[in-house]
């Protein structure tokens, strides 16, 4: 077989076995602590203070903020983990997930 064979056939290689991408979002309320969504965030999310913060004052100001990208079931268990926390310290934070486009 030679190489432009091999490379038709990783172009027209169908998509089935690739994973949808889903976003987990961050949800703006009244009540959480600044603090504290940073915290859940770098816990839940493995995700440095500097950038935490940022998603933080992102969600803060605008209402909502994607936090990261993972397949569809990572997605949603990082999700609740982290509303379950939030919840576990009485604080009504919000986190949600939805597929990529
Ligand atoms: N708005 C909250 C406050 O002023 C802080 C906050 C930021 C809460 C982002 C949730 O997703 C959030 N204490």
């Amino acid at each position: 077989m030679s190489d432009t064979d091999l490379k038709t056939r990783t172009r027209t290689k169908p998509k089935l076995d690739r994973p949808k991408l889903h976003k987990v979002i961050l949800v703006n309320d009244d009540f959480t602590p600044r603090e504290f969504v940073v915290v859940v965030l770098r816990i839940e999310f493995r995700i440095g203070e500097e950038q935490a913060h940022r998603i933080m004052i992102t969600a803060h100001q605008k209402g909502v903020c994607v936090v990261a990208v993972f397949t569809r079931e990572i997605a949603e268990t990082k999700a609740k983990n982290a509303c379950d926390l939030a919840r576990a310290h009485g604080y009504p934070l919000m986190f949600t997930t939805e597929p990529e486009e």
